[in-house]
């Protein structure tokens, strides 16, 4: 399977991306990383160009709402990415703010799949759950 990863927005932490990258091969996955400061219209863009299977995004410092609620709106305007599972994770929000809050917000942008503060390998063990489970 194909997968579109990168850092979302301003963000410059560049050492999970590298992991990420690592680990989705290790994984069997056919990766395009598009690396740090990345914008959700590129993302978008790079699914398309690639046919990816999945779109699996960081955001390491706080910011990744500013960045990432405009997805629902994207994926509206193209059909062919009816199919893609759009992956979030990293530290999503600054300060106190609690998963059972950020979750629901986030798919309701329009991720699939939402993991704050979550171990890289455990955010990939329930990715292939949920891909298993869509087929
Ligand atoms: C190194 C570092 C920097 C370096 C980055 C160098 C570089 N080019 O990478 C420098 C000094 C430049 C930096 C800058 C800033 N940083 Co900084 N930084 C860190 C630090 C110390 C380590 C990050 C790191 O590399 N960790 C190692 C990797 C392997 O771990 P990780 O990033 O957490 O990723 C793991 C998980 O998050 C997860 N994961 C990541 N993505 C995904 C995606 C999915 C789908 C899943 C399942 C899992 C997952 O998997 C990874 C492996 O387990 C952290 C604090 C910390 N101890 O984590 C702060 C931290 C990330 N930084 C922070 C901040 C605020 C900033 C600045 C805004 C500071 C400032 N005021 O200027 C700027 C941001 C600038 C920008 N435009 O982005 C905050 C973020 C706060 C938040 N989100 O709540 C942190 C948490 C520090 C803190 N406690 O306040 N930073």
């Amino acid at each position: 399977m194909k997968v579109v990863t990168g850092v979302v927005g301003n963000d410059i932490h560049v050492v999970a991306n590298r992991l990420i990258e690592i680990s989705l091969q290790a994984r069997g996955y056919e990766v395009f990383n598009l690396g740090v400061n990345t914008y959700l219209e590129e993302f978008i863009d790079a699914v398309i160009e690639t046919n990816a299977d999945i779109l699996l995004i960081s955001s390491l410092n706080g910011e990744a709402e500013g960045w990432c609620r405009e997805l629902n709106i994207l994926k509206s305007k193209y059909k062919s990415l009816d199919d893609v599972v759009f992956m979030l994770g990293g530290n999503l929000a600054v300060g106190e703010a609690k998963t059972e809050d950020l979750v629901p917000k986030f798919k309701n942008y329009g991720f699939d799949l939402v993991f704050h503060q979550v171990d890289l390998n455990s955010g990939l063990d329930a990715l292939e759950k949920y891909v298993k489970a869509k087929k």
